[in-house]
């Protein structure tokens, strides 16, 4: 960890996602423990704010082929702003989902303070459908889509926007449920991609360090954009769209740690932990756990 600080930006959001409950993230993962957890890292808890976001009952589900535009872009303005003034404040950006269009934001607020960002998006999923592309609808598969500028979002008014990001500094990890669309996209594109298959072959030891000689070459900071459905739904199963066969408990904790160990992480989000699937806290817990590790906590 380069900083001491550490900014909570909870974004209580799940108009993005397949199902609701989402947007109970934020509050679920403070009741785990997390600001517990971080003081007893060292770190020091610089602000925490919770960005207001439109829920269920203010806005009426829009029957055509994106759902919830105008409340992700009002979300991702927000987000924005907080994310970028949180480094520009000196703190580490913790961004607590949410479904994951919150990372559109986090993105375009990073993005204003660095030139050239890295990217590790652990997930099931690669998130890289456009409005004309997705089968669903839904604009939580849709935010790397939109980081790269392939979308027609309209978030042109918030700082540093356009492409967030160049897909050469962009890597994948716990892929399992791709789109057609998607397949083409991460083949047409070259985007580094860690599937399942990659773990099982050559291990996330292996995996991670090869991430970062992607993202750690020649970027200015490592964002890392955390989706809990990366992980095996036996260990996470408070997740709005679980897929079998992903990261177990210490594959998950141990590429964290290689991570934090690296000192270059300059931000993270941690998304779609949804306590209605949860059994007992369980995920939450979970998510509180591998922050710490993302935030440099060690066994021994
Ligand atoms: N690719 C599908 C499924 C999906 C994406 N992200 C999640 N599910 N969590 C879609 O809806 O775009
Ligand atoms: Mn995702
Ligand atoms: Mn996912």
């Amino acid at each position: 960890m380069r900083h001491h600080d550490v900014a909570i930006i909870k974004v209580p959001f799940g108009l993005g996602g397949a199902r609701g409950g989402a947007e109970l993230g934020p509050d679920e993962l403070i009741t785990a423990g997390l600001k517990r957890e971080i003081a007893s890292l060292g770190l020091n808890v610089s602000k925490e704010i919770r960005v207001d976001c439109p829920s269920e009952s203010v806005a009426p589900i829009e029957r055509n082929r994106v759902k919830y535009l105008s409340e992700v872009s009002q979300v991702s303005e927000r987000v924005c702003n907080e994310v970028s003034g949180a480094i520009a404040g000196g703190s580490f950006p913790l961004v607590l989902g949410g479904d994951h269009s919150v990372a559109i934001g986090s993105l375009a607020g990073l993005s204003a303070h660095y030139s050239n960002l890295g990217v590790i998006w652990f997930d099931a999923h690669a998130d890289l459908n456009t409005e004309e592309r997705s089968l669903s609808g839904n604009m939580h598969g849709m935010s790397v889509a939109a980081a790269l500028g392939h979308s027609a979002f309209n978030l042109s008014h918030i700082p540093g926007a356009g492409p967030f990001v160049d897909p050469s500094n962009l890597v994948y990890i716990g892929l399992r449920d791709l789109d057609v669309y998607e397949k083409e996209q991460i083949r047409a594109l070259g985007i580094k991609s860690f599937t399942m298959h990659d773990i099982d072959r050559i291990g996330i030891q292996q995996v991670v360090e090869q991430a970062l000689a992607v993202v750690g070459e020649g970027t200015d900071g490592i964002h890392i954009s955390f989706d809990m459905d990366c992980l095996d739904p036996r260990e996470a199963p408070g997740v709005g769209t679980p897929v079998p066969g992903g990261l177990n408990y210490r594959e998950a904790h141990f590429a964290l740690e290689l991570l934090a160990s690296t000192n270059r992480v300059t931000s993270m989000d941690l998304v779609e932990v949804n306590p209605l699937f949860d059994q007992n806290r369980h995920t939450a817990r979970l998510g509180v756990e591998l922050i710490a590790s993302m935030l440099g906590k060690r066994i021994l």
